[in-house]
C-alpha cells in the first residue's frame, strides 16, 4: 500500500480528481490510500485564520505556520516513513526521473500552497524536498499536488491495466512517443499509414521507432543529447538528422 496525504484548503480539489479514473481503481484495488489534511481544521480562532499579512509589507497573504504544521503533523501520524514535499515555483523542476525515485516512499505528505507561499519557517522545518512542475504562475499548488500524485500512482504495479503501457508512454524512455491511430481507416480524407493496417508486426514497430525519432528531432532534440541511445536509434537519429538538414540546405 501506497500512503498519500494532500496538506490543502481545498480537499475539494483533490477528493474530485481522486474519485474518477486510475486512481479510483487504484483506491479501490487497495494500491493507494489517499487522504486529505485542511489547515482549516487545525485552527482554533472564531474565523478560523490560515494566513496573514506578509511581515516587510507587500501584496497578498501568506500562510501561518501554526495550522498548516499542526496539519502536516496529524498527516505524519497517519503511517510512519513520511517524505515531505512542498509543490512550489521555487523548487527543483519534476521529472520523470524524480517521479519513479518519490514512488520509493511508503508515505507521501504533498503541501499545496497558496501563490504568495508559506512561512519561511515551514519549509525549514517541515518540508523534505520542494518541486515545481514548471515556470509558470497558478492560483495554487493543488494542481501541481495532483499532477505529481497522478504520475506517481501511474508508476506503481499493478496500477495499470495493460503493464506496458506505463513503459511505452513519453518520457519512460529517451525518445516522445510515436502517433496513434483508432478506427475509422479514412475519416474525412484522412488515412492511417498503410503499414499500422498491414499486421507486419516488424514492419510497424520498425515505422514507430522512425517516427518517434522523427519527432523527438523536431520538437525535443535536447531530449537525444541527454540520452543513452541503442545502436538501432543512434543510426536512425543520424539518417534523419541529415534529412533535416538537406531539407534547410535546399530551403536556405
Ligand atoms: C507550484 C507552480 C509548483 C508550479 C502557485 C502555487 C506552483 C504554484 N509548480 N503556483 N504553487
Amino acid at each position: 500500500m501506497h500512503y498519500f496525504s494532500l496538506v490543502t484548503l481545498f480537499p475539494e480539489i483533490v477528493d474530485a480528481y481522486c474519485a474518477i479514473g486510475i486512481i479510483r481503481k487504484a483506491r479501490a484495488a487497495g494500491l493507494v490510500d489517499i487522504a486529505t489534511f485542511n489547515p482549516r481544521d487545525f485552527t482554533n480562532d472564531e474565523r478560523r485564520t490560515v494566513d496573514d499579512l506578509p511581515y516587510g509589507g507587500g501584496p497578498g497573504m501568506v500562510m501561518q505556520v501554526a495550522p498548516l504544521r499542526a496539519a502536516i503533523t496529524a498527516a505524519r501520524e497517519r503511517h510512519p516513513g513520511s517524505y515531505v514535499v512542498y509543490l512550489s515555483p521555487q523548487g527543483q523542476r519534476l521529472e520523470q526521473g524524480a517521479v519513479n525515485q518519490l514512488l520509493a516512499n511508503e508515505h507521501l505528505i504533498l503541501v499545496a500552497g497558496r501563490y504568495e507561499g508559506i512561512d519561511e519557517r515551514v519549509v525549514e522545518r517541515d518540508i523534505d524536498a520542494e518541486w515545481s512542475i514548471g515556470d509558470y504562475v497558478l492560483s495554487g499548488g493543488e494542481l501541481p499536488a495532483l499532477v505529481l500524485l497522478d504520475a506517481i500512482v501511474r508508476q506503481i504495479p499493478d496500477v495499470l491495466g495493460d503493464p506496458d503501457s506505463a513503459q511505452t508512454d513519453s518520457f519512460m524512455g529517451p525518445l516522445l512517443d510515436f502517433p496513434h491511430y483508432t478506427r475509422p481507416d479514412t475519416v474525412d480524407g484522412q488515412t492511417v499509414p498503410f503499414v499500422l493496417l498491414s499486421g507486419n508486426h516488424a514492419a510497424i514497430a520498425t515505422w514507430r521507432l522512425r517516427a518517434a525519432v522523427s519527432r523527438t528531432l523536431a520538437r525535443r532534440p535536447d531530449l537525444l543529447y541527454a540520452a543513452e541511445l541503442d545502436d538501432e536509434t543512434i543510426s536512425l537519429v543520424r539518417e534523419l538528422s541529415e534529412e533535416i538538414s538537406k531539407k534547410a540546405e535546399l530551403k536556405g
